[in-house]
Formats: C-alpha cells, sequence, structure tokens
C-alpha cells in the first residue's frame, strides 16, 4: 500500500483490515460493541467485507438486500442477491430482502421510465428509493445503526463532486458517521479509509464470492469520471486521494459553512408517511411513488 508505505503478506492484510477497521469504528464513535447493526448488502465486494468483518470482530449484524428489479428476472439484481444470499447462509446470519416491485408496485427501472425523476435514467429513482428503504426498515426493526460499505473511493469522488460545486448541504453532511435523529436511524461506514482495492483485495484473500458486475446503469455515472479523475492524480501522487478525504475531515469542523447545515432548517414531517422532509406536504420518495402508481392506474384504465 504505497499509500501508507506498507507491504504486508496475505495473512498479514486479513489481520490488518479488520484491526484497522476496528479502529475507525472507535476514532470516529461509530458504534458500541453492543450494538445491533443492519449492514446494507449489495451482493457486491464492499458490503460483502464489511459483513464479514464485522461478523469476525464480534458484532451483532444482520443484512438487508433490496432487489431493485434491475434487468428483470434472473437480470443483475437477481444475480446480486444470490450472492449476498449465499454469504447469509454460509456464515448463519440473518438476511432480510425488499422487493422493490413486491412492496412498491414497480420496479427501480419501470418507475424511472414513469416519473420526471427518473428521465430515463434510473439512479435517482433508485438513490431516494434506497435510502428511504434502509433507514425506515432499521427504525421498524429497533436496529442502532445502518452500516454501508462505501470506501475511501467512493467518499472521496463524492467530495469531489461536491467540492466542484461548493454544495454546502451535502459538504456538511458528509461524515463517517451520521449521528440519529428523530426518523433517522444512526449511519456509518467503517471502510471510508480503505480505498477499493484494498478491500477488493480483501474480498478476494478471504475467498467471498461477490457479483463482479458493475449494475448496467452504472456506466457514464458522473461519480465513475470522478473516480478516474482522482486514480490520476493517486498515480503521480500515492496518498492523495486519502489526503484530500481526511484534511476535509479534519478542516470540516472548523470550515464548512456551518450555518448551511441542514440541522437549522425547521423540521417538517411527511403527511403521509412522517418520515422527515424539507417541504411542507409529503416527502420526495412518497411524492415520486404516488406519480408512479397514478401512471400505472391509468395505464391500466
Ligand atoms: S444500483 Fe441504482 Fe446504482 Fe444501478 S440504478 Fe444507478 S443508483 S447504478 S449505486
Ligand atoms: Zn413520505
Amino acid at each position: 500500500m504505497r499509500q501508507h508505505k506498507l507491504p504486508l503478506c496475505a495473512a498479514d492484510f486479513l489481520d490488518w483490515i479488520p484491526q484497522q477497521t476496528q479502529r475507525f469504528i472507535q476514532k470516529y464513535a461509530m458504534f458500541d460493541p453492543h450494538a445491533s447493526i443492519l449492514v446494507a448488502v449489495s451482493g457486491g465486494k464492499d458490503s460483502l467485507a464489511i459483513w464479514d468483518v464485522l461478523h469476525r470482530l464480534g458484532y451483532q449484524t444482520e443484512g438487508l438486500f433490496i432487489n431493485l428489479g434491475i434487468e428483470g428476472k434472473d437480470g443483475y439484481s437477481d444475480r446480486s442477491q444470490r450472492y449476498a444470499q449465499a454469504f447469509a447462509e454460509a456464515h448463519h446470519l440473518k438476511f432480510h430482502v425488499i422487493e422493490i416491485a413486491e412492496e412498491y408496485g414497480a420496479t427501480i427501472p419501470e418507475a424511472a421510465d414513469l416519473t420526471h425523476r427518473g428521465r430515463k435514467k434510473p439512479c435517482a429513482v433508485c438513490g431516494l428509493t434506497k435510502r428511504y428503504v434502509m433507514n425506515r426498515f432499521a427504525l421498524e426493526g429497533g436496529f442502532d445503526v445502518l452500516v454501508t460499505g462505501h470506501n475511501l473511493d467512493d467518499e472521496a469522488a463524492v467530495l469531489f463532486g461536491n467540492t466542484l460545486n461548493w454544495n454546502a448541504g451535502y459538504l456538511a453532511r458528509q461524515s463517517p458517521v451520521l449521528d440519529p435523529k428523530e426518523h433517522l436511524v444512526r449511519k456509518a461506514k467503517p471502510f471510508c479509509r480503505f480505498y477499493e482495492r484494498e478491500t477488493a483485495a480483501y474480498a478476494f484473500l478471504r475467498g467471498i464470492d461477490y457479483i463482479y458486475d458493475e449494475c448496467p446503469h452504472a456506466a457514464n455515472a458522473k461519480s465513475i469520471y470522478y473516480k478516474e479523475v482522482l486514480n490520476q492524480l493517486e498515480l503521480d501522487r500515492p496518498g492523495a486521494k486519502l489526503n484530500f478525504y481526511l484534511s476535509f475531515l479534519r478542516a470540516k469542523d472548523d470550515l464548512v459553512f456551518p450555518s448551511l447545515d441542514a440541522d437549522n432548517q425547521p423540521p417538517q414531517r411527511c403527511q403521509q408517511c412522517g418520515q422527515p422532509t424539507t417541504a411542507p406536504g409529503n416527502c420526495a420518495f412518497c411524492r415520486m411513488w404516488e406519480t408512479v402508481r397514478t401512471e400505472i392506474n391509468g395505464k391500466s384504465s
């Protein structure tokens, strides 16, 4: 690992990742040893690797897979689910599945086609739905924290995008851990300081079977372009990516637009589901799925 000037053999690397993860959990006060943890699993390397590490560290974890209905039957979502399910079964871990089409009446790509938000690209619909469903499931299940497998490459790319646009509200909220608020569960990203190649190496060396393919809708995403730019920077200056992210975390408390933090907005409640929302009336999730249902009903009548 050039950024740490640290060479490790496979056996030491497999110890190093959990040790470092535990260090990050404590450093950022993510959760305590007895927390009940819901891990958002996608079937990919990062989420299965974090689940593996937390389980090995002795944490009490359950997994949540959201089947988005991408590529229909036996397509990308179903194949991803099989990897996540197989991991859960092999480790005797409790595994929950939410089928979006069953729960809300349409798959993510179908919903994207029916709403303005989708504009024929499902990612906006998908992101909003996943955030909402994960939060709700974690709250209703009484979990203390929702853990995701975001790695340093993900976090640095988000930070880069938000910095290019000086998106103060998003910058203020970007953090390895978000404290719970009313109707919002605590969220933590214990892998946020690991490079993607480190989490991939961990999954590979540990023999975790995960879905190699990216979601077919990920191609041409802005985040992928930002990752490429940052990788170029990293190539010339090893550690640049990590430094970019860690310097931001250090600077953030003092420097980033505290007056624009979303905390200063008056709290509002969605009239339909009761979840927090920035505008009066229904939340973005309820409004979007209401439009989808109206469109489906209009087409069938
Ligand atoms: S799963 Fe969903 Fe991603 Fe696929 S549709 Fe886009 S947002 S690319 S993380
Ligand atoms: Zn709502």
